[in-house]
């Protein structure tokens, strides 16, 4: 389409009303969807894209998958919201099948991915008071630079990325930063005081970083040995992105707190929960934490369905082996203008050489080829295609990045 056309378009008068009211704080492609199925979305002129975002992996059974889509549509009519001051009868199936899956002992359920980041800092700072005896108001978390587990004002606290976090302080104190993939700096920063260490299997938005082999195993030995909580976020990993249910399988070890969101409802409603494999939830008591929406009967039911399409239709087996053959065929695209491509199962990225003029452009031309893709800082493109993905279509994405670097 010429830039006429484009200015006259449907989709320019949505953009131009988005402009108009609402606030700046996301750069969108400049593409208006209105319908999706499986791993394809139309955006409102009719043009099909495959879409290798899948809503920052919340989406990894697919848009719009028919079960969750059923399950949704039969529970809403029948009871959405009881608040927990009364229980409702979709929240212990909920917790049942999901300890099941993930061999967890108790769950604790929120919304958002933050809310879930949030609920855990607080359980590991009311652990450490109660049952570790850290001295009252004294609790550190360690962090790893780089990190990326959410918006809220504690969270953006301990964020390494100006953008997230300047111009937003004052911030919660008793948090400590240490490199990624470090583990001699994590055991150097651990002190009597330290409550627990928080970090993602694999760094998502600082560009999918997987961390030297050894290092999570390493780091859960440190955590056990001076009894300091391990937290995983597998809100982006977790759920089969990396071609296994959490990240945490790929070095056989278990957190005591997980965090999983985005696919937890295949992208239809914000679910989110915290995992535990230990006794460190007992520390809550009645009225200590909640949310009105956790762990509502339409959110229960939602998830339930997630995860057994998740399961039951092979996606995380598939996860890992298109993913492989995605990523094989992404390293052999002949262009000089690629660093690096790494990632596990399909939580893949492109890194770009810093002369090669910018993901960003490359993301705006394999729009232009129908397919998806966001840029991550200045040189990343970012390749996480919902988990249902054919060989083929694996093909089809890479001879897409083909045409547009080459
Ligand atoms: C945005 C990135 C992805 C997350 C991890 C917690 C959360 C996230 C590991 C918070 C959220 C998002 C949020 C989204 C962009 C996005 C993202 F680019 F920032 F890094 F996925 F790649 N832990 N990630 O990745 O979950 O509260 O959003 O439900 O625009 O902020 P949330």
């Amino acid at each position: 389409m010429n830039d006429i056309a484009f200015e006259r378009s449907l989709s320019a008068s949505y953009i131009a009303l988005e402009a108009e009211y609402g606030a700046k704080n996301y750069k969108p492609l400049d593409v208006v969807l209105t319908r999706g199925e499986g791993v394809y979305v139309w955006d409102v002129e009719g043009r099909r894209y495959l879409d290798c975002l899948s809503a920052y992996s919340a989406v990894n059974q697919g848009h719009c998958h028919p079960r969750i889509l059923a399950a949704m549509v039969e529970q809403a009519g029948r009871l959405t919201l009881t608040s927990r001051a009364f229980r409702n009868d979709q929240l212990a199936a909920f917790y049942e099948e999901l300890c099941a899956l993930t061999r967890s002992h108790k769950v604790l359920p929120m919304n958002s991915g933050a809310e879930a980041v949030e609920t855990a800092l607080k359980v590991a700072r009311k652990w450490g008071y109660q049952v570790k005896g850290v001295p009252h108001g004294q609790a550190e978390i360690i962090v790893c630079d780089g990190n990326f587990h959410g918006r809220t004002i504690a969270i953006v606290g301990f964020s390494t990325d100006p953008a997230s976090r300047d111009g937003f302080g004052p911030f919660a104190p008793g948090f400590k930063v240490v490199p990624f993939g470090d583990a001699a700096a994590l055991e150097a920063a651990i002190t009597p005081n330290t409550v627990a260490f928080l970090v993602e299997p694999i760094q998502g938005e600082a560009g999918v970083i997987i961390p030297p082999a050894g290092y999570l195993k390493r780091a859960r030995e440190l955590c056990t040995q001076h009894d300091v909580i391990l937290i995983l976020d597998e809100i982006q990993t977790g759920l089969g992105r990396t071609g296994r249910l959490l990240a945490e399988e790929h070095e056989g070890i278990e957190a005591d707190l997980t965090l999983i969101g985005k696919a937890l409802s295949g992208g239809f409603y914000p679910v989110s929960a915290v995992l535990s494999n230990s006794q460190v939830m007992s520390v809550l008591r009645p009225g200590e934490h909640g949310s009105t929406f956790g762990g509502n009967p339409l959110a229960c039911a939602v998830a339930r369905a997630a995860l057994k399409a998740l399961t039951e239709e092979g996606m995380i087996e598939n996860a890992a082996c298109v993913g492989a053959r995605l990523q094989a065929s992404l390293a052999a695209v002949a262009a000089p203008a690629v660093k690096e491509v790494r990632g596990r199962g399909l939580m893949i990225a492109l890194e770009l050489h810093p002369n090669a003029g910018g993901a960003r452009r490359i993301c705006e031309a394999l729009q232009g080829r129908g397919l998806l893709a966001k840029e991550t800082h200045e040189h990343t493109i970012r390749i996480a295609p919902p988990l249902i993905l054919t060989e083929a279509q694996a093909d089809w994405i890479a001879e897409q990045f083909e045409a547009v670097l080459a």
